[in-house]
C-alpha cells in the first residue's frame, strides 16, 4: 500500500505531461482493473488523499462539497419534519456501552478505545463512538418525562470510529467516516412507522435526484437487519463493474428494545407509564464513493451537476496571433453571466498550462461542462460547449448562454441516471431455481428471487456460496414486489416462497 501511496503523492506536473502526450489520464481502466481505477480516480481528481493510518483518508476539498450539498439538502428535510440537530461527545463510557451488551456483541472487536493520555493509563478505558445509541439514550430517559415531551427527535452530522479489518477503500469502507445520524422517540408505533418511509423516501431523492444513481427500497431480512431493531429498511445501490450491491442508507425502527434498556419511559395521557417506539436513521460519505464507482469512467471522475462544486468550466483557446485580452474578457464575461444566473462556473485563466491539458484535468476532476472560447466564438459571439458525460459538442450563441447551459445541466443529470438505471437494470437477473443463482452470482448479476424468507435458509446460502470473492446473502426485499404465482418455490429451500428477493454479493 505505502508504494501505491508514495505513487500517487507524487502526481506533480511531470506525470501529467505524459499524459497528455499519451492522451491518457489514468494508468487502470475501469472494465480492467476497477480496484486500482477506483484509487486512481478518488486522488487523481484530488477528493481523497491517502493517509498514515490504513483505512483513514483526508476528504478534500472536491469530496467535501458534494457532502456539503448533500447536507444542505437533507438538513433542510429533516427540518422541515421538526427534527433538530444537536452534538452529543465522540467519547463513551465502557459502563453504558456495555449496556447494550447484546446487540453490540458483534461489533465488539470493531470499537476503538482511548487507553492513554500522555504516558499514563486512563484508570477507565474509554470507547470512541462506532454510533450514538449508548452515547444519547441515557438521556432521552431524562428527556421524556410526560407525553407532551414527545415526539423527541433529535439528528446529529459527525463523525464515527469503526475499526474494520476488511480491505479499506476510501468513501467506501474507512475506518472513520461522516454521517448524519437520527434518533428519534414516539408515543406511538404507527408514528415511528411512518417516519421511517419518509426519511427512506429523502434518502432515495439523495440518490436518484442528487447522485443520479438508481436505488431500491426495500427491507433487510431478519440477518440482515441491525440486530438492536424490530425491522430495517434501506436503499440499496448496484456497481455493475463488480456485480456486488450495497447499502445506500438504512432508516430503522427500532421498535421498544431500546426504550427497555435505557428505561425510557413516559406518563400518558391517561397518567400510566408507557414505554417509547424508536427509530434511528443515518447515511455517511459511502454516498461519494457510490458516485464515483457508477458514473466514474477512464477518464476520471464524473459529477452530476447537483452536487458538483464547479458545473462548468470556462477555458480560453488563445490562438498566436488572436486577440489574448478580448477572449479571455470574454471568458470573465461568461463566468459573470453563469453565476449571476445561480450556476457554479469559474474560469481557467492559468497561463502557465495548455487549453488541451486544462480539458484533462478537468475531466478527471469530473466538471459536468466545459465551455471552449477561441478566436472563432469571439467573432461569432458564441461558445463552444462540451459535455463531461457524453462527449457532445455544441456552440451556442451568447445571447442564449444562461437558458442552453441551464438545459444541458438539467440534461446531464437526467441522461447520468437514465444511462445508470440501464446498466443496472441489465444487471437484473429473475432466478427461480438454485442452478440459475449459481449461474447468475458468477456472472455477477443482481439476482432476483422467490424466497422462504427463512432465516436457516439465508444461513445455508451464505454457507453455499461461500469463497474467495465472498459470500451472497440477501440484499433486500423490495417493497416494489412482482406478483408472486401461487406454488412459486423458494430458489433455495424448494419450501412455499413468501416474497421476491434481491441477492448478490454485497461491499
Ligand atoms: C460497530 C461497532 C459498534 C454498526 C457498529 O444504522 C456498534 C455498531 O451498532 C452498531 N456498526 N452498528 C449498527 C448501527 C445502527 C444504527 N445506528 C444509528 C444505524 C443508523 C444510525
Amino acid at each position: 500500500m505505502a508504494g501505491r501511496e508514495q505513487k500517487k503523492a507524487g502526481g506533480g506536473g511531470k506525470k501529467k505531461e505524459v499524459k497528455k502526450e499519451t492522451g491518457l489520464g489514468l494508468s487502470f481502466t475501469k472494465d480492467e482493473n476497477f480496484g486500482e481505477w477506483y484509487s486512481e480516480v478518488v486522488v487523481n481528481s484530488e477528493m481523497i488523499e491517502y493517509y498514515d493510518i490504513s483505512g483513514c483518508y483526508i476528504l478534500r476539498p472536491w469530496a467535501m462539497s458534494i457532502w456539503e450539498i448533500m447536507q444542505t439538502f437533507f438538513d433542510a428535510e429533516i427540518k422541515k419534519m421538526k427534527v433538530k440537530n444537536c452534538y452529543f461527545p465522540v467519547f463513551v463510557s465502557p459502563g453504558v456501552l456495555q449496556k447494550e451488551k447484546d446487540h453490540i456483541e458483534g461489533f465488539a472487536p470493531e470499537v476503538a478505545w482511548v487507553t492513554k493520555s500522555g504516558e499514563s493509563d486512563l484508570e477507565v478505558p474509554i470507547a470512541i463512538r462506532p454510533t450514538s445509541e449508548t452515547v444519547m439514550y441515557p438521556y432521552y430517559s431524562k428527556w421524556i418525562r410526560g407525553h407532551r415531551d414527545l415526539p423527541l427527535k433529535l439528528n446529529q452530522w459527525c463523525n464515527v470510529v469503526r475499526w474494520e479489518f476488511s480491505n479499506p477503500t476510501p468513501f467506501i469502507r474507512s475506518r472513520e467516516f461522516l454521517w448524519q445520524e437520527g434518533h428519534t422517540a414516539f408515543a406511538t408505533k404507527e408514528e415511528a412507522d411512518t417516519e421511517v418511509l419518509q426519511i427512506l423516501e429523502l434518502y432515495r431523492r439523495i440518490y436518484e435526484e442528487f447522485l443520479a444513481i438508481p436505488v431500491t427500497k426495500g427491507r433487510k431480512s431478519e440477518l440482515e437487519k441491525f440486530a438492536g431493531g424490530l425491522y430495517t429498511t434501506s436503499v440499496e445501490a448496484f456497481i455493475p463493474n463488480t456485480g456486488r450491491g450495497i447499502q445506500g442508507a438504512t432508516s430503522h425502527c427500532l421498535g421498544q428494545n431500546f426504550a427497555k434498556m435505557f428505561e425510557i419511559n413516559y406518563e400518558n395521557e391517561k397518567g400510566e407509564k408507557a414505554m417509547v417506539w424508536q427509530n434511528s436513521w443515518a447515511y455517511s460519505t459511502r454516498t461519494i464513493g457510490v458516485m464515483v464507482m457508477v458514473h466514474g469512467d477512464n477518464k476520471g471522475l464524473v459529477l452530476p451537476p447537483k452536487v458538483a462544486a464547479l458545473q462548468v468550466i470556462v477555458i480560453p483557446v488563445p490562438y498566436k496571433d488572436a486577440d489574448t485580452q478580448g477572449i479571455f474578457d470574454a471568458c470573465a464575461a461568461t463566468v459573470a453571466t453563469l453565476s449571476e444566473a445561480g450556476i457554479r462556473a469559474e474560469a481557467d485563466l492559468r497561463e502557465n498550462y495548455s487549453p488541451g491539458w486544462k480539458y484533462s484535468n478537468w475531466e478527471m476532476k469530473g466538471v459536468p461542462l466545459r465551455i471552449e472560447i477561441g478566436p472563432r466564438d469571439l467573432a461569432n459571439n458564441q461558445v463552444r460547449v462540451v459535455r463531461r458525460d457524453n462527449g457532445e459538442k455544441t456552440d451556442i450563441s451568447r445571447v442564449f448562454l444562461v437558458e442552453q447551459v441551464k438545459g444541458m445541466l438539467d440534461k446531464i443529470q437526467q441522461s447520468l441516471f437514465d444511462v445508470a438505471k440501464q446498466k443496472r437494470d441489465a444487471c437484473v437477473e429473475v432466478v427461480k431455481t438454485w442452478d440459475e443463482f449459481v449461474k447468475a452470482l458468477g456472472k455477477k448479476k443482481l439476482i432476483l428471487a422467490p424466497w422462504c424468507d427463512e432465516e436457516d435458509v439465508e444461513k445455508d446460502v451464505k454457507a453455499r456460496t461461500k469463497g474467495e470473492m465472498g459470500a451472497a446473502k440477501s440484499l433486500c426485499t423490495p417493497f416494489e414486489q412482482p406478483e408472486l404465482p401461487e406454488g412459486t418455490k423458494c430458489f433455495a429451500s424448494g419450501k412455499p416462497a413468501k416474497k421476491w428477493t434481491y441477492w448478490g454479493r454485497s461491499y
